[in-house]
């Protein structure tokens, strides 16, 4: 579902938005039937929650970072209309997703409750603009229902918070409690908040229960002193190799694959991409050509002889 422009809105002036329906029913099915090649089925976790006592060592132990073994769940952190929010949001469209994790929660495993914080914490070096320029956007997609029993993410309203210096990201819990918004809402949904957002991961409030999340967060690329992971150092971990063949160049460009049109792309770098990948269709990036001869390190042509030797294919 598109996100509404009143929605996006809301999350400039309020600093939070819960989209309901957001995913489709078959890409949510799809990814919630995924999610059992990673984390135990309820049923299964509270049939002996000692046998599963790994993900119940923090309650960051649920906590799986981005690519995952299918398709079905890798391709939740590109769904068009979330890269399409993140565009209208940010006011931009070089945009880079610098975090996705999944995580699992299981009632009773370990106390969720969290101290109220700003997320910028570790998203930034410094502290995000109050003036909301260089956003970055922080979301949360309900890949499971959330009740008020199921640990939903409780948020303050900027307005309620503009008192408190932004350099205090972590807080203790006081009379802030009282203006909490929940985020409970049907799998499915999706969560937007700001990085300057007081909030808090919750406790479930019943045995038996569960709580499945995607987060991704985007930014507009080029601030480098916000961010949190480099996909390259992901790049061999099974699942990325299908997601790189699966997706758009403009999906892939979210990751810091170099777009069509730069000059990184030449009769080299297209076979040996190519050769990486494969089964990646590398045709709106120029054409094959033999591999080039590999230059050693430290041998890196300048750019004025770059750009006459070997320029792009299609260019
Ligand atoms: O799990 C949640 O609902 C929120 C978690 C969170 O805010 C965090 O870990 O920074």
């Amino acid at each position: 579902m598109r996100v509404s422009d009143s929605s996006l809105a809301q999350v400039r002036d309020r600093g939070f938005t819960v989209v309901e329906g957001f995913l489709d029913p078959g890409t949510l099915k799809a990814a919630q039937d995924a999610l059992w090649d990673i984390y135990p089925r309820p049923e299964d976790y509270f049939a002996d929650p000692r046998k599963h006592a790994r993900w119940a060592l923090t309650q960051f132990s649920g906590v799986k970072l981005y690519p995952y073994p299918s398709w079905a769940l890798n391709r939740v952190a590109v769904y068009p209309d979330l890269v399409d929010a993140a565009e209208r949001l940010l006011g931009a469209t070089d945009l880079e997703i610098y975090k996705v994790e999944l995580w699992a929660k299981y009632a009773g495993a370990i106390n969720y409750d969290q101290v109220h914080h700003r997320d910028f914490g570790n998203h930034s070096l410094v502290a995000p603009r109050s003036d909301g320029a260089h956003m970055q956007m922080t979301t949360i997609i309900l890949l499971s229902d959330v009740t008020e029993l199921d640990g939903p993410t409780k948020l303050i309203p900027l307005s309620e918070s503009r008192d408190i210096p932004l350099h205090r990201h972590h807080l203790r819990m006081g009379d802030l409690v009282d203006k909490e918004v929940s985020a409970a809402a049907p799998a499915g949904s999706l969560l937007i908040y700001r990085t300057d957002v007081i909030h808090r991961g919750s406790d479930f409030k019943a045995p038996g229960r569960s709580r499945f999340v995607m987060l991704v967060d985007f930014q507009e690329r080029g601030w480098r002193w916000n961010g949190k992971i480099h996909w390259g150092d992901h790049a061999n971990r099974p699942g990325l190799r299908e997601a790189m063949v699966a997706m758009t160049p403009r999906e892939r460009d979210l990751f810091g694959f170099p777009p069509t049109g730069s000059d990184y792309w030449n009769a080299q770098t297209l076979t040996d991409v190519a050769a990486r990948y494969p089964g990646i269709d590398l045709g709106p990036y120029g054409k094959p050509g033999k591999p080039g001869a590999r230059r050693g390190a430290g041998s890196r042509a300048p750019r004025a002889a770059r750009s006459k030797g070997e320029s792009p294919p299609d260019a």
